[in-house]
């Protein structure tokens, strides 16, 4: 299949590692401390125009081996490896080859395997200890030690049976129990929330170092009733490898580096104070509340685990990761409304606020009208706090054009709009009396940043030189400029 390498780096984070030292982009950092300096030098990296993935060893007070490697996804090359695609795909190609991926994709279970890799070392009764694994602070005013950030929890709905995905955030409390936070309305939340008003405990494994592809999976947005683990077998054309677990009947990735497995309580019967912790537009929003625990019974692990971490920072560092697919959804549901002539969807680094959206105009309104129906879908709708919509000329992927358009062709009075738009919990622009009484929104601008429709043929053409000539040229001429 076109532009299909091998998946085994997607579906094992050692192969994967291999590769990225190849490529490389691995630091191997010995002798940061789990408290504050592997956290800090993660967001130091971050800040890098190349981020390599860190990772940390001979971590104080742990023994060597047990690892933590974050910064996992934040390269072009990193992601086409999580996704099976080739790395030299890029920008807008890459955001057309994931839209046509899932439109053509059809849901592929995994397939049960009796051993693998994440059964090396069985843990189970009074030998649970979670604090055996150097799971860090990973910002200051963090309310502990979180183990699970780039993580995948998974769950069974009760009724139809389906296995659910997703990540959410894990605190250690102690040797044997764990905080886990999902927002009401995630689909272990859901899950749970059956079990609980039954006055029943619910099951959950937690992976903490989990295969490259499920990282992506995991945290996508999969509708509910579709397993992540079917979901991402049809994405990248073969199934994943589960070992089910005989205690709870949970599938596990068989690659996966530790699951912790456990029951958790009715939250009126048990919770315990979480949080606070640094949250992903850069902020501690959602401050220390009694949240639901889960109760440890079993640990499985390879040999030398590895804790996959992705401590939040301020947006711009590192929500880049799920540009390709969110930009493919958008365009997919415009399309499927019938908004014409969409030529690109694209994330600046800014990450989840902003979306810009290139288009061939071809009616007066035809900008405003692709401004809401990025409002109107799932990857667009939320939080979103400004739409750029340009003319084609523009490269969208390249924020200095952007910005040149904003700045030549729109007028702030006559191409703009303000309107109102479903904000989340840690939206740091939602009022302390919003989040009181529970009427979260925030507001969105949308910019036309078009050359006005009606008089487009009599607004000044550009100087720049033509893609043709610039191709031409850059036939005779390119040795001059290296490689791009
Ligand atoms: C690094 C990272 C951390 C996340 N942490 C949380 C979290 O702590 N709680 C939560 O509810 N969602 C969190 N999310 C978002 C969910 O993973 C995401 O909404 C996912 O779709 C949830 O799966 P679900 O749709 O099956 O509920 C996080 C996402 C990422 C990428
Ligand atoms: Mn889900």
């Amino acid at each position: 299949m076109n532009n299909q390498p091998s998946l085994q780096a997607a579906y094992d984070l050692r192969v994967f590692l291999d590769e990225v030292r190849s490529l490389g982009e691995l630091k191997e950092i010995p002798g940061a401390h789990w408290h504050l300096e592997i956290g800090a030098l993660t967001e130091l990296f971050a800040e890098e125009t190349r981020t390599p993935a860190l990772l940390f060893d001979d971590i104080p007070d742990y023994p060597k081996g047990r690892r933590v490697l974050s910064n996992v996804l934040y390269s072009p090359a990193r992601q086409a490896l999580a996704l099976g695609v080739a790395p030299e795909l890029r920008g807008i190609p890459l955001v057309l080859e994931i839209k046509r991926r899932l439109a053509e994709m059809k849901l592929l279970p995994p397939t049960e395997v009796k051993s693998a890799p994440v059964l090396q070392n069985v843990v189970a009764g009074s030998a649970v200890d979670v604090g055996k694994f150097p799971a860090p602070q990973w910002h200051e005013k963090d309310g502990g030690r979180y183990i699970g950030t780039f993580d995948a929890v998974i769950s069974r709905d009760p009724d139809s049976g389906y296995v659910n995905v997703g990540t959410y955030r894990v605190q250690m409390h102690d040797a044997n129990t764990v905080g886990l936070w999902m927002i009401p309305g995630k689909h272990g939340n859901l899950i749970a929330q059956k079990y609980w008003s039954q006055g029943k405990d619910c099951p959950f494994l937690i992976a903490c170092g989990v295969p490259p592809a499920m990282l992506l999976a995991s945290s996508l947005g999969v509708p509910w009733g579709v397993s992540e683990y079917d979901f991402l077998g049809g994405l990248l054309g073969e199934p994943m490898a589960v070992v089910r677990s005989e205690l709870t009947g949970l599938p596990m990735p068989a690659n996966a580096e530790i699951v912790l497995e456990g029951f958790a309580p009715p939250p009126e019967r048990q919770s315990h104070p979480e949080g606070p912790f640094g949250e992903w537009p850069g902020y501690y929003a959602s401050g220390t509340i009694d949240r639901p625990v889960v109760q440890i019974s079993a640990i499985y692990h390879r040999d030398d685990p590895i804790i996959t971490g992705d401590p939040p920072l301020k947006t711009y560092l590192n929500t880049d990761m799920y540009k390709y697919v969110r930009s493919a959804n958008i365009w997919s549901s415009m399309e499927r409304a019938g908004i014409p002539e969409v030529r690109g969807v694209w994330f600046p680094r800014q990450g989840r606020f902003v979306v810009v959206v290139a288009i061939k105009q071809r009616y007066p309104g035809h900008p405003r009208q692709v401004g809401h129906g990025v409002l109107a879908t799932r990857d667009g709708g939320r939080d979103t706090r400004m739409i750029i919509v340009v003319d084609d000329d523009i490269d969208i992927t390249n924020f200095n054009e952007v910005m040149w358009a904003v700045a030549t062709r729109w007028d702030p009075k006559r191409q703009s709009e303000i309107v109102q738009v479903p904000a989340s919990d840690l939206n740091p622009t939602v009022t302390a009396a919003e989040r009181e009484s529970g009427d979260m929104v925030s507001s969105c601008q949308i910019i036309d940043a078009c050359r006005p429709f009606a008089t487009r043929d009599a607004f000044p053409p550009t100087s720049s030189i033509t893609p043709e000539y610039r191709a031409e040229v850059m036939q005779r001429w390119g040795h001059l400029f290296g490689a791009k």
